[in-house]
């Protein structure tokens, strides 16, 4: 497929740190300087087999919008601002791919992920048993998963031809001691949700899709002005 080779950068703002690694060997010192460990960067990994619809949740969340199409993905990073303990912070998701040609790229992904989304298709059991590898891939890399929030996402759930059931689906992330959601990208059902979601399972910032930035001295000095004001 022609899209197969496609790598690319979505999304307001985005930077892919990849992209930095064309930069010259000999331009080292910019390369340096053009990617920066972001501290206040979040990031979120969606993981699934081929096909099951990880490109279409992230762009129905990311820009609202579904196709019908399939392009796979090789890897795609997209980025959006929103508050990380009351502070401005960007969310950073990675959509990565669906084919198993590219194990390097997958465990470096593991290893830079702060929240994980393990996405298979309802209307396929083997991209339900395609999660479990990368489930104990996870767990080699990070360890003690406790902290780490984790979401099982059933997708397609708009689909009749169902081959895994909402209690499967339920069980096999108690077992994994995830969350678990089932979700359409088609239909936009639940997917706010799982982002909202995965951000609450968070327990070592207080994160949210809503900006709630503290406001500064300036800021508040304003807004007490102009409650004084009069229209004269
Ligand atoms: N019915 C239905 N179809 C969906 C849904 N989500 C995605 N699809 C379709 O499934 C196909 C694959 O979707 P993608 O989002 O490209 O799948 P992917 O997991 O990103 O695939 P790779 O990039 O190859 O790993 C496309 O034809 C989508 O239109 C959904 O919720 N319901
Ligand atoms: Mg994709």
């Amino acid at each position: 497929m022609s899209g197969g080779s496609r790598m690319s950068i979505r999304g307001s703002a985005s930077v892919n740190s990849r992209s930095a690694l064309t930069v010259p060997p000999k331009d080292r010192s910019v390369r340096l300087r053009v990617m920066p460990e972001q501290s206040n960067d979040y990031r979120v990994v969606v993981f699934g087999a081929a096909g099951v619809g990880k490109s279409s949740l992230v762009l129905r969340f990311v820009k609202g919008t579904f196709k019908e199409s399939y392009i796979p993905t090789i890897e795609d990073t997209y980025r959006q601002v929103i508050s990380c303990n009351k502070q401005v912070c960007t969310l950073q998701i990675t959509d990565t791919t669906g084919s198993h040609q590219f194990p390097a790229m997958q465990r470096l992904s593991i290893s830079k992920g702060h929240a994980f989304i393990l996405t298979y298709s309802i209307t396929s059991r083997q991209s339900l048993e395609e999660l479990k590898p990368i489930y104990n891939e996870i767990v080699l890399i990070k360890g003690d998963l406790r902290d780490i929030p984790v979401m099982l996402v059933g997708n397609k759930c708009d689909e009749e031809c169902r081959d895994v059931t909402q209690r499967e689906g339920a069980e096999l992330a108690k077992s994994w001691n995830c969350a678990f959601l089932e979700t359409s990208a088609k239909t936009n059902y639940n997917v706010k949700e799982l982002f909202q979601e995965l951000l609450q399972l968070e327990k070592r910032r207080t994160m949210s899709l809503q900006l709630e930035t503290k406001k500064t001295k300036s800021q508040k000095r304003k807004e007490k002005l102009k409650g004084k004001c009069v229209v004269m």
